[in-house]
């Protein structure tokens, strides 16, 4: 099976990016050894502290972030880090050339139940007239990351990653410590018979997302004509990793618990890094009203609403909100 590193030179990565990558992957080979350890690592439950988004941080959250935030300034490779942890940008090294903004840990609230969670990266150019603690720096749309992935640790800890080539698929060997390719080139099928959303807030979604989900609801009997699967990791790590790998379209629509909330997902921690992973895989991953990848952030935090996934089910999607537009 083929090396991580024989692809990425493949897929034509300049070294010191090669390098980022490796090091980032130590980081999650720490983490993998730590969630496989559980409560004998001490890893499990919450902390006294909350994150910037107001969110109570768990044990995990805080360690995956601390050793992904030791690593990566201390590589050189790194100019300035952003986290879904952190309230501003972490300086790192000044002469770093890359950008990483990271969720440390994605589905927090599956750590005490030993399901399914992750940690998702991109990386980005640093410009270069950036100071190393300018979040200025990080409002690029995803459409110039250079680099995005997850690595996910399931019964097997996996990475999913691009390098704007292709989607590939690596598994951690834990005999020999590395990520071996065991599924280049990822294709998600174009049509698709199942959905994830979190149908429990379903009451405040807009009337376009209900009509969407009503009408895969009434299955082949209403006017889509087939029946629908439907599947909620709470995780979109776990989610996105399904869609992936056999298809479906994932979404996490605005809703109006909280108006001035665009939606839940954070846009660079989980839309971007993922729409940038779903388009190389041949599928789809808008808002409403755009492609996910050409929005210009405005801010670090900042929350998007999120439809990805299978090319044809997204454009079904799309078109009850273009109608509920015109309308
Ligand atoms: P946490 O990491 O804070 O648990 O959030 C996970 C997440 O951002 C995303 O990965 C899930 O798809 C989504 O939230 C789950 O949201 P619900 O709590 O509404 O199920």
């Amino acid at each position: 099976m083929k090396r991580l590193n024989s692809q990425l030179q493949e897929d034509g990565c300049p070294l010191e990016l090669i390098l980022l990558i490796r090091t980032l992957l130590a980081g999650c080979k720490e983490i993998s050894f730590r969630v496989g350890q559980g409560e004998l690592a001490g890893v499990l439950g919450s902390t006294l502290s909350e994150n910037v988004q107001g969110e109570t941080q768990k044990k995990l959250d805080v360690i995956s972030n601390q050793i992904l935030k030791d690593i990566l300034s201390e590589s050189g490779y790194v100019k300035a880090l952003s986290s879904e942890e952190e309230d501003t940008v972490v300086p790192c090294h000044p002469e770093g050339k890359y950008l990483v903004s990271i969720d440390p840990l994605d589905g927090s609230s599956n750590i005490d139940i030993n399901s399914l969670i992750g940690t998702i990266f991109s990386i980005q150019h640093a410009p270069q007239w950036m100071d190393a603690d300018d979040p200025e720096a990080f409002l690029q749309p995803g459409a110039q990351t250079v680099a995005a992935g997850y690595v996910l640790y399931g019964p097997s800890t996996v990475m999913m990653l691009t390098t704007g080539r292709g989607t590939h698929l690596y598994t951690l060997d834990k005999t020999h410590g590395g990520f071996l390719l065991t599924k280049g080139n990822i294709q998600i099928p174009e049509q698709t018979q199942e959905f994830a959303i979190n149908a429990s807030n379903q009451r405040h979604w807009e009337k376009p997302m209900q009509d969407y989900i009503g009408d895969l609801l009434k299955g082949e009997d209403g006017p889509r004509g087939k029946n629908f699967n439907m599947r909620w990791i709470a995780a979109m790590v776990g989610d996105i990793h399904r869609v992936l790998t056999r298809g479906g379209i994932f979404t996490y629509p605005y809703d109006n618990r909280e108006p001035n909330k665009p939606g839940k997902l954070r846009l660079l921690y989980e839309a971007n890094p993922m729409s940038f992973l779903i388009e190389q895989a041949g599928g789809m991953a808008w808002t409403p009203e755009k492609r996910i990848m050409e929005i210009m952030p405005t801010e670090i935090h900042q929350r998007v609403p999120v439809i990805m996934g299978s090319k044809q089910e997204v454009e079904v999607c799309l078109e009850y909100h273009t109608k509920a537009k015109k309308d």
